[in-house]
């Protein structure tokens, strides 16, 4: 057998060294790599079973177009040249017809180089309506970091800080974003210490110091919790705040209007204990914030991240060692080049997100605005849309909408190695290679200040084709071919050629980091108009934010739905994706919604009973699991659920345990066009 150094992928946003075994062109075998630089020789299930989903019989393995009515799941084979052609032609007919702005292009999670050739592809055939899953993933704490302190402030794990807050981040079963776990855990052993800011005791609340079991949705009120322990207390770091923070003083005043006891109410946690963990926060230095979907799944998550950011900013955290950072990147090729961000200038103005008036510096159409686009024609009309590494029919809040939106486009195409509920309803379905059977670079354009490769390991099957060399053959036929290559592969040497290496230099190198500097607004300043931290937002009339976060109220408990639900990530799946791979799925064979013990007794209900949830939005039907390790006012609902075994014609049963059955798209968040997908008032009842 032959051992291929790579870097894990699709199975979460991907980070840690593996070795692949593989013999005959086949994958027999993957193991962690020891000298893998985030993961130092851990690896999880998805990963152990990472290359099980190439070798399904069910995979998609050709070009299929639509035959029967649009989601019989009728299909004919067809090749790619037929594929691509009848893409290319739909698409020029739409753009002649009613402007390129008219075609979207969709992403799910970022998987790798994948999203960033789909943004070129965009850019060069003139649409600015590029969706992405940001709206819930990234984007706010992103972009509100660009807003508030002029970069995207990056827990940094690797210095081993002496305090980690795990501010709605489950990071044992997400490793989100390269922050693998091992970092966090190897530092434990070694002191630092973790305070948890979650409704559920996840899996390191027993070594935790504290754990705030906050009511879901209330993270704003928390953070202001602390802000006002931290200003009234003066713990904050007076240095700092005379010569870089800016509104310091207006934002005393305004938060003179709360009091902890408010933060307690509620929060539902005593506001001794946010009293003592914002103390241990800002007293301890340094001290870092990992923050997790939580405050981005609520519409007020522009307030709650900025507020978090005051917070690392009070206390100095801001871009030293040990706290929040502003990650180095290498000298590779910026993301601006790379998707050819020039060919576009009129993109910011002409977005769909504009006439929401979005924040600036969000580059994506938020999902809940792209169908209201697509249904209502609003502000202008979407008719047909490219979708890859996404399954918008499960993962975009309120999933009838979506299931509206996707009937109404005029044409649809989508992109995945398997058939699922959205690709059902594709008039064009496009059979993709996954990771290990194509060269990629990880973590481009995340903002981590590294990349890591992923040479390719074993050749797709059939008529399997990467997402970057479908994209690359339809920026050849759609838009100017001079920004295409032969070659696909030469997308990724372009990114890595200011670094003066080959992708084959890269591979053996196995990772490319920045040489991370701290501090770097003693220099310069922060990038932000005032030079400062932004604690009141300079722009905020240009932009029409409002300069301060917005106190809260407290939200009364509704007598038909007297639960809050939330939900958090599965640690054997990515989200809707891979309820197909067998050992995953006996892993975690079916939905369940986490019931505390209390709350299941009253509810009459036993461990594995088939429970309705039911929303002022919908119901579906999951099993009870019953645990004392979640707050008894509160049930933890699955997520991304639907049925792989059941049939196309049916959409896979995608409504029957669909968490975002339960979910809406008619109030979201301005900012970023945030749906509430955490704190949403439910019942429960025995099926
Ligand atoms: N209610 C609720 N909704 C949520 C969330 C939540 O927590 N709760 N989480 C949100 C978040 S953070 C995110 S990022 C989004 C994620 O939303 P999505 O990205 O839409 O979800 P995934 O299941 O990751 O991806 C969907 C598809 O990608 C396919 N895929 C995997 N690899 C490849 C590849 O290489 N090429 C192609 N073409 N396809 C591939 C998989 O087979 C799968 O069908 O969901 C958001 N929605
Ligand atoms: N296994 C696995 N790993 C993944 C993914 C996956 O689908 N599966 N998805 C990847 C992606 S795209 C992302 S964005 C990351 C996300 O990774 P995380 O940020 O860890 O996201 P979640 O699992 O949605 O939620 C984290 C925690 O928030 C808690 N929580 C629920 N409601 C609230 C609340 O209102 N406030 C607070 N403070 N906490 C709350 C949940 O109990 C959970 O423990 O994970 C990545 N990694
Ligand atoms: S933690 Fe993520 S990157 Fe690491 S093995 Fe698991 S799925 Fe792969
Ligand atoms: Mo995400």
């Amino acid at each position: 057998m032959k051992w291929i150094k790579t870097h894990c992928s699709r199975m979460d946003h991907g980070g840690c060294g593996i070795l692949v075994g593989v013999e005959n062109n086949r994958i027999e075998s993957i193991k962690p790599d020891p000298e893998g630089f985030l993961n130092h020789g851990f690896i999880c299930p998805k990963g152990v079973h990472g290359a099980e989903k190439l070798y399904h019989p069910k995979r998609l393995k050709e070009p299929l177009v639509r035959v029967g009515e649009r989601g019989e799941g009728k299909w004919r084979e067809i090749s790619w040249k037929e594929a691509l052609l009848l893409i290319s032609k739909r698409f020029i007919a739409v753009k002649d017809k009613f402007g390129a702005r008219a075609v979207a292009f969709c992403q799910g999670m970022p998987k790798g180089m994948e999203h960033f050739v789909l943004i070129r592809l965009a850019n060069l055939f003139g649409s600015p309506n590029v969706v992405a899953t940001q709206d819930v993933c990234h984007a706010p704490r992103e972009i509100t970091g660009l807003h508030t302190c002029g970069f995207y402030p990056v827990a940094d794990l690797h210095s081993r800080p002496p305090l980690v807050v795990l501010w709605g981040s489950n990071i044992t079963a997400t490793n989100e974003e390269g922050e693998i776990s091992t970092l966090l855990t190897e530092a434990m052993k070694k002191g630092t210490r973790i305070i948890l800011v979650d409704p559920r005791k996840t899996a390191l609340a027993d070594k935790a110091l504290m754990v705030l079991q906050l009511r879901p949705g209330t993270d704003l009120a928390l953070a202001l919790g602390f802000l006002k322990v931290i200003i009234d207390e003066k713990l904050y770091d007076q240095g700092f705040v005379d010569k870089w923070a800016y509104g310091f003083d207006a934002l005393s005043r305004h938060l003179e209007g709360f009091s902890l006891d408010a933060a307690s109410e509620i929060t539902g946690v005593e506001a001794q204990l946010i009293r003592a963990a914002a103390r241990v926060y800002a007293v301890t230095k340094p001290a870092a914030i990992q923050v997790g979907n939580a405050i981005e799944h609520h519409p007020s998550t522009f307030d709650s991240a900025r507020s978090i950011i005051s917070l690392m900013a009070l206390c100095g955290n801001l871009d030293t060692a040990g706290g929040n950072i502003a990650p180095d990147e290498p000298d590779i090729l910026g993301l601006g080049k790379f998707v050819k961000a020039d060919q576009l200038p009129s993109k910011p103005k002409e977005m769909i997100g504009f006439a929401h008036k979005t924040i600036p510096r969000l580059m994506t159409v938020p999902p809940a605005y792209f169908r209201s686009a697509v249904i209502g024609g609003r502000p202008y009309p979407v008719k047909a849309a490219y979708m890859q590494c996404t399954n918008p029919l499960v993962t975009y809040a309120e999933s009838p909408m979506t299931r509206e939106a996707l009937n109404a486009l005029d044409f649809l195409v989508v992109s995945d190695g398997f058939m699922t509920p959205t690709a059902s309803f594709a008039d064009i379905v496009l059979p993709a290679a996954f990771n290990f059977e194509f060269n990629d670079i990880g973590h481009y354009g995340l903002g981590h200040g590294y990349i890591l490769a992923r040479p390719k390991a074993v050749d797709p099957p059939g008529n399997c084709r990467s997402d970057i060399s479908i994209l690359n053959e339809l920026g050849k036929m759609m838009t100017d071919a001079a920004n295409w290559y032969d070659d696909p592969d030469l997308l990724l040497e372009e990114v890595l050629k200011p670094a003066g290496m080959t992708f084959k230099d890269f591979s053996e190198a196995g990772f490319l980091k920045g040489r991370q500097r701290y501090r770097k607004y003693e220099a310069k300043g922060f990038k932000t108009p005032t030079g400062k931290v932004e604690l009141l937002l300079s722009t905020a009339e240009k932009y029409g934010l409002a300069p301060l976060p917005e106190i809260p109220a407290m939200q009364t408990p509704e007598a038909d739905f007297p639960l809050i639900m939330t939900s958090a990530k599965s640690p054997y799946y990515l989200h809707s994706s891979y309820r197909w791979v067998d050992c995953l799925r006996e892993r975690e064979p079916y939905p369940f919604v986490e019931i505390n013990t209390e709350t299941a007794v009253s509810l009459g209900l036993k461990d594995k009973d088939e429970v309705i949830i039911e929303t002022r939005h919908g119901k579906i039907t999951q099993k009870a699991r019953i645990t004392d390790r979640i707050r008894p006012d509160v049930v933890c609902a699955s997520y991304g659920w639907w049925f792989p075994e059941g049939d196309a014609s049916a959409q896979f049963e995608w409504k029957k345990a669909n968490y975002n059955m339960l979910t809406s798209a008619s109030h979201v968040g301005k900012e970023f066009g945030t749906p509430l997908l955490k704190g949403i008032p439910c019942r429960i009842s025995r099926k």
